[in-house]
């Protein structure tokens, strides 16, 4: 049974940046939060077809937030020396920071949006521009056979089936073949009050808890956990098929410490969901305050998150001047639903600006250290997490 704690509001397409003569037909939809008492699945309510989502406009350039690029040539040089895979599938390979570090002749991609595919094609990856289904599973065995190591990244709970997304990997994998994927801790987002990393791409929220419940009823199992840090606090999940070897001690304890902070627990999510409320009305109160001062604040980073926040805080160019963001298909659009233009970093100069709101808090320290000169100037960043705050 589906318990809904938390409603976000109205919100866009989380990554749909767009140009002013699009505004009028911007698409919205009621973005509310739901825990499944049977699996411990959270989840939002209302699906966004994907279609709308990940399409040859998707903006997300994995490469353009630099850290990931290490951290996905470390998983990659990790996985080759753990598992020695022949053959490597890549769902969701995006720009392909993680397929690079295979050879081309025994590794695929599939990647549903068009321009990230031709990316890796070009490469010189076989590349399926598709949704990862049973069915394209089914072509992959006949076209080049079963996989010994399939990997995703934030890319699994963008889907919505999954049980189809996991029958899919059982079908696909070879018998003493590992999945590997990482998304976003349900734990840390509880934990440190980040519901904004709750949006139209990301359907669901994965516990280790939920993840083992729904993998073991699509054959397989987990049977190690790596924890993160990358995306405020990740979970790496080893799966593979449900009788094959041994399930790690880690397993075991990542559903012990979910328990205990009261995962499958309902008032656990209603706690949440009123610190989330009072979250909006203390960043809305601080924003307003300063701008009630005189002081000019702009954004770094024009996330999928930053949108959700600005979204659900009703935050606009009345509060917040400028976004600044390194990637180019952002620039020069403005940030869905509240319309806050997005622009190079180069292009102002931040001394201009008493404050920094920091849209991707992920990269708190990396943003504070390029911006230091921002800071000897007097300037201070903001943040919602894990509470609204100010600091040099
Ligand atoms: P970042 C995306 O979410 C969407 P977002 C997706 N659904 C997902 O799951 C997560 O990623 C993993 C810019 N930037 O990674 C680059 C600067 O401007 O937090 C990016 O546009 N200056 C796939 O959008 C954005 O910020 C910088 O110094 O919430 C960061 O986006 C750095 C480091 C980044 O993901």
């Amino acid at each position: 049974m589906f318990k809904e704690f938390l409603d976000l509001g109205r919100q866009p397409i989380a990554n749909a940046f767009l140009k002013e003569e699009d505004f009028d037909d911007e698409f919205f939809f009621d973005l509310k939060v739901c825990w499944d008492t049977d699996t411990n699945l959270v989840s939002i309510k209302n699906f966004v077809e994907p279609e709308r989502i990940f399409n040859e406009d998707y903006p997300y350039h994995t490469s353009n937030s630099f850290p990931m690029v290490n951290h996905f040539k470390e998983t990659a040089e990790m996985l080759q020396m753990k598992f020695k895979p022949k053959k490597v599938l890549e769902i969701g390979s995006n720009d392909g920071p993680f397929i690079k570090n295979f050879d081309k002749q025994n590794s695929i991609c599939v990647e549903p949006c068009g321009n990230f595919a031709k990316i890796t094609e070009d490469l010189g990856y076989d590349t399926y521009s598709t949704f990862w289904t049973t069915d394209l599973a089914r072509d992959i065995i006949d076209q080049k056979g079963h996989m010994d190591l399939i990997y995703a990244a934030n890319c699994i709970c963008h889907i919505h089936d999954l049980d189809d997304a996991f029958n899919a990997v059982r079908e696909l994998l070879s018998p003493s073949g590992v999945f590997v994927f990482e998304d976003p801790s349900l734990l840390r987002i509880l934990e440190r009050g980040s519901y904004d990393q709750i949006y139209d791409e990301h359907p669901h929220v994965f516990s280790v808890i939920a993840l083992d419940n729904i993998l073991r009823r699509n054959g397989l199992k987990i049977f190690s956990v790596d924890n993160l840090f990358v995306h405020g606090g990740s979970n790496r999940i080893y799966a593979s098929h449900i009788d094959s070897g041994l399930v790690g001690d880690s397993v075991r304890q990542n559903i012990n410490e979910e328990m205990i902070f009261g995962l499958d627990n309902f008032q656990t999510y209603e706690i949440f969901a009123d610190r989330v409320k009072k979250s909006k009305d203390t960043l809305v109160r601080s924003l307003s305050n300063l701008r009630r001062n005189g002081k000019k604040i702009m954004c770094i980073g024009a996330t999928a998150k930053s949108t959700t926040v600005f979204n659900y805080c009703g935050i606009g160019t009345d509060l917040i001047d400028v976004i600044t963001d390194t990637t180019e298909a952002k620039q020069g659009m403005f940030s869905p639903g509240v319309h806050i233009p997005v622009v190079p970093r180069d292009s102002i100069n931040l001394n201009d600006y008493d404050y920094a709101f920091l849209g991707a808090w992920n990269f708190k320290e990396v943003i504070a250290d390029k911006e230091r000169e921002f800071v000897q100037n007097g300037g201070e960043f903001i943040t919602h997490v894990p509470q609204v705050m100010r600091f040099r």
